[in-house]
């Protein structure tokens, strides 16, 4: 049984001057840097959207950011342009540790599909390779932290449960947008799915 330390986009578009800023983001990156020494594997994912992506609201006519509109896969909301590949904005925070980290997942390449999950795309079907690359090195147990807590973090805290792993989260290592009661809905879906809520001090 072993441990991977799953850091979830913690990108300079999520921090404070960024496109996306979820409130007080950079806070996390002390915390992860401490956090990181205490595992035997650490992954990154990294938000890395082609111009043009189909989640921004400037590829949608008339749509105002933030809004909420209907995909072929369900709802989604859109957002301001972020993580574009190969920007500043898309670039891990410059105070990450990154030294560590075995495994970058990019996600949310494709121009059509959004993909919140470390594991799945926003189809919920269309897997990263995340859960075979985890599977292939003998990780059973994750431990979840970054950006943004109601949407990154909780749609990969709760495939993982979904695809057999055992996956706790560290709410001070985490930061959320909280547009429409999105953070209160995360909790529950965290809750509904099994996914344990740890204190960080039990990891430092
Ligand atoms: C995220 C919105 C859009 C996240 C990514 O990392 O939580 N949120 N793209
Ligand atoms: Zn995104």
């Amino acid at each position: 049984m072993t441990s991977a330390l799953v850091v979830i986009d913690v990108q300079n578009d999520f921090c404070p001057g960024g496109a996306l800023a979820v409130p007080d983001g950079d806070a996390v990156v002390p915390l992860i840097n401490r956090l990181m020494p205490a595992f035997p594997h650490v992954i990154l994912t990294q938000d890395w959207h082609p111009p043009g992506h189909a989640s921004f609201a400037s590829s949608h006519p008339g749509a105002e950011p933030m809004s909420l509109t209907e995909m072929p896969y369900g709802p989604q909301v859109l957002w301001p342009d972020h993580c574009v590949q190969g920007t500043e904005g898309a670039a891990f925070h410059p105070d990450l540790d990154t030294t560590r980290a075995e495994l970058i997942v990019r996600k949310g390449f494709r121009r059509d599909i959004d993909s919140y999950s470390a594991f799945l795309e926003n189809d919920h079907e269309t897997p990263t390779g995340l859960a075979g690359a985890l599977k292939e090195r003998g990780i059973t147990e994750l431990v979840m932290v970054g950006l943004a807590t109601d949407f990154c973090v909780k749609d990969s805290a709760v495939d993982g449960m979904r695809l057999g792993f055992s996956v706790g989260l560290v709410e001070a290592a985490c930061r959320a947008i909280d547009v429409n009661g999105s953070l209160a809905q995360a909790h529950q879906a965290l809750k509904d799915a099994g996914v344990r809520l740890i204190e960080a001090e039990h990891h430092l």
